[in-house]
């Protein structure tokens, strides 16, 4: 068995194993460890990674990249209306209601994200992956749906800060001891999309996240759209182009502003952007130095402080609290967001831990801790909640709606709290984000849940009703239990046993629906204080809809639909080998003819050679698309006619060995 840490990136994924030495990166069929989050359409099957990213220029409508963000999006979201616009493949509403993408086969129209990380996942023969740490209830739940279908065991969806944390923490070997100040980081990752911040209280053996603060939509490629629409303009003059009109163009031009932007990163001096046939036959050409760049990037440059801002503000620290910032994140190469990080901390900035590989090694080690298989060095990981959680529910006294914070902002998670409500009926009960402006989302609804079969006791009074929420391991939230208290009979006896038992951190909170709708902490569980009463705990089953929740039969669907395509990759991939033997076969023959075979052809030679010539023009003519089958018989007809020749050939070799080996024996 292994564990695996993966990071999808929007641009690149990372993968890290745990084995008996160590954390390793490891690498991907071209002996390279970043991976491009990029899969792209064929007639036939689907390339996956570097192969995919090769066509994004050729087949630049059914290459799809960046679908990191389109998780348990609703298809009417305006952000993802507002990036349709700027994408070169298209979207698609799913059925239900979700973001999809459209592709050119009509069978192949998928839900996105959903169905590429499941790829991606099996492609680099990874485990569990993590998100950013602003991702929504949705959101998560979408990337281990997309898990599930590719057949992996999500052992825990971590936040990306949280997994660069632990990277960072668990081989320090100088942590303060559990009962000192802890030590104070700042970490900062800055991708391709976005850009995440979080602050972290590090002791020996522990690490807890103190606040988190985001802005979604600042990463390297707002400064690629910076340099793209500078070079749109300048080649707009320069050579009348309209570059916006050509899909193809526009995409090469991403590629080299990108490349550009990189370059800039070590230079400062001026550097050229040269494509040639970029347009109508044009070869363009332009030029821009670092200085110029910051000019044009002015505006996203801007954004870097706000979230530093808000961290600082949520943990309640001071610049002096902070032992250090850590920065990682691809983007965070670019000098002037650098420099902006580091003088508003006042603070060098650290880059101990590897930039790209980071948030993989940090899951590899959090998978390595959850599997009984390693012994890894005890650490535990108390991560927060990014947005406040709320609950609302009818009052039953039918005072209207009421409702309450169940979990505020950076709460500790995973956590589950057991409220009581007292209850004569089945209720529903809503959960939502409180702060909807936070959201990256305009859809505040975590989701609707029922708990049923409520019934009075005997006597006509309510029912006391206890009710299990909780954000699991992965930041979702769920209602995981819910339990009527049947009151039997007054009598001497036993006091009720909760026999639950709860990995997750608990708490009680009891909600006094008679009075008012505020909840009290207790310390104690209330039957405590009771008289003795004999009671009967029964389980209430609770319907469950979370938003944008993929249903059971369309979740099987996609299984049953990743398992044909895999099969359909598979196939593919069986008759593209079967074609390339052949060729192979056919070059490799004509030289050994040449060759080494020369003497031991005879008449033979002739009608070889013309068929590896027919063959061979077979190949580039009719034979360029055929079923695997023909491919197969075309070699063993080769191979019919080269045999003979090789095994004459053989035979001459072996000769003088056999009689060397006779001597040596007298
Ligand atoms: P996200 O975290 O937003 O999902 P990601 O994890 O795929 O995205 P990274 O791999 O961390 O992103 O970073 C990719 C970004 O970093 C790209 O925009 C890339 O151009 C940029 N980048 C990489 N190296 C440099 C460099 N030397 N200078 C400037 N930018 C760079
Ligand atoms: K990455
Ligand atoms: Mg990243």
């Amino acid at each position: 068995m292994s564990v695996v840490g993966f990071d999808v990136g929007f641009l690149n994924c990372y993968v890290a194993v745990a084995r008996a030495g160590g954390i390793e990166t490891v690498a991907n069929e071209y002996s390279d460890r970043c991976t491009p989050a990029c899969v792209s359409f064929g007639p036939r099957n689907r390339s996956i990674g570097a192969a995919a990213k090769s066509q994004v220029v050729t087949n630049c409508k059914n290459t799809v990249q960046g679908f990191k963000r389109f998780h348990g999006r609703a298809f009417s979201d305006p952000y993802i209306q507002r990036l349709k616009s700027s994408l070169v493949y298209d979207l698609a509403q799913m059925p239900s209601g979700t973001t999809g993408i459209k592709t050119k086969r009509p069978d192949m129209e998928k839900q996105f994200g959903i169905q590429f990380l499941g790829l991606l996942a099996n492609h680099s023969l990874c485990r569990p992956p993590q998100v950013p740490c602003y991702y929504t209830d949705a959101e998560r739940r979408s990337v281990v749906d997309a898990a599930q279908i590719a057949g992996l065991n999500c052992l825990r969806l971590m936040n990306e800060t949280t997994a660069v944390a632990l990277a960072y923490g668990i081989y320090k070997q100088d942590l303060p001891a559990p009962e000192e100040k802890p030590r104070i980081v700042v970490f900062v990752d800055i991708g391709h999309s976005g850009y995440q911040t979080s602050v972290c209280a590090f002791n020996k053996g522990k690490l807890k996240v103190l606040a988190t603060a985001c802005d979604p939509e600042l990463g390297g490629k707002d400064f690629d759209e910076m340099l793209v629409r500078h070079f749109c303009e300048e080649f707009g003059k320069k050579y009348q182009l309209d570059v916006k009109t050509k899909p193809r163009a526009l995409v090469r031009l991403y590629q080299e502003c990108e490349k550009l932007k990189k370059l800039m990163s070590a230079n400062s001096s001026d550097l050229p952007l040269n494509i040639e046939c970029f347009m109508n036959d044009i070869d363009v050409s332009g030029k821009l130095n670092r200085v110029q760049f910051e000019e044009m990037c002015a505006d996203v440059l801007a954004r870097v402080e706000a979230p530093l801002h808000d961290l600082m503000e949520q943990a309640k620290l001071k610049k002096e609290d902070i032992y250090a910032v850590e920065i990682v994140g691809g983007a965070s190469r670019i000098p002037s967001v650098k420099e902006r990080i580091s003088k508003f901390f006042v603070k060098e900035l650290s880059t101990t831990l590897n930039a790209d590989e980071a948030v993989a090694r940090g899951c590899a080690l959090q998978c390595a801790i959850l599997s009984p298989a390693f012994k890894v060095r005890e650490f535990s990981i108390t991560d927060a909640v990014a947005y406040p959680i709320s609950l609302k529910w009818n009052s039953a006294a039918e005072e209207g709606v009421s409702d309450c914070e169940v979990f505020p902002k950076n709460h500790a998670a995973p956590f589950s709290k057991v409220l009581t409500f007292y209850r004569r009926e089945p209720f529903s009960l809503e959960a939502y984000y409180n702060t909807p402006k936070e959201l990256p989302f305009p859809d505040p609804t975590i989701g609707q849940f029922v708990i049923q079969k409520v019934v009075p006791q005997a006597s006509g009074e309510s029912s006391k009703v206890k009710v299990k929420v909780r954000v699991n391991i992965h930041g979702i939230f769920s209602v995981s239990s819910a339990s009527l208290v049947e009151v039997q009979k007054t009598e001497e006896g036993e006091e009720p046993m909760d026999t639950e038992q709860q990995a997750t951190p608990e708490e009680e909170v009891i909600i006094n629906n008679h009075i008012h709708s505020h909840f009290v902490k207790s310390d104690q569980p209330p039957q405590a204080k009771k008289p003795k009463v004999k009671t009967k705990v029964l389980e209430l089953p609770i319907e469950n809809s979370p938003q944008w929740e993929l249903a059971v039969d369309m979740l099987n669907l996609f299984v049953e639909n990743e398992g044909n395509m895999i099969m359909q990759d598979k196939l593919e991939k069986e008759r593209n080998d079967a074609k390339n033997y052949v060729e192979e076969y056919v070059y490799d023959m004509r030289d050994k003819l040449h060759g080494r075979l020369e003497k031991f052809v005879s008449e033979d030679r002739d009608i070889l050679s013309l068929q590896l010539e027919d063959t061979e023009n077979w190949l580039y003519e009719d034979g360029e698309d055929q079923p695997k089958q023909q491919y197969i018989d075309k070699l063993a007809k080769l191979k019919k006619l080269g045999q003979p020749i090789q095994e004459r050939y053989m035979e001459s070799e072996e000769r003088p060995r056999a009689f060397d080996d006779m001597g040596k024996q007298i």
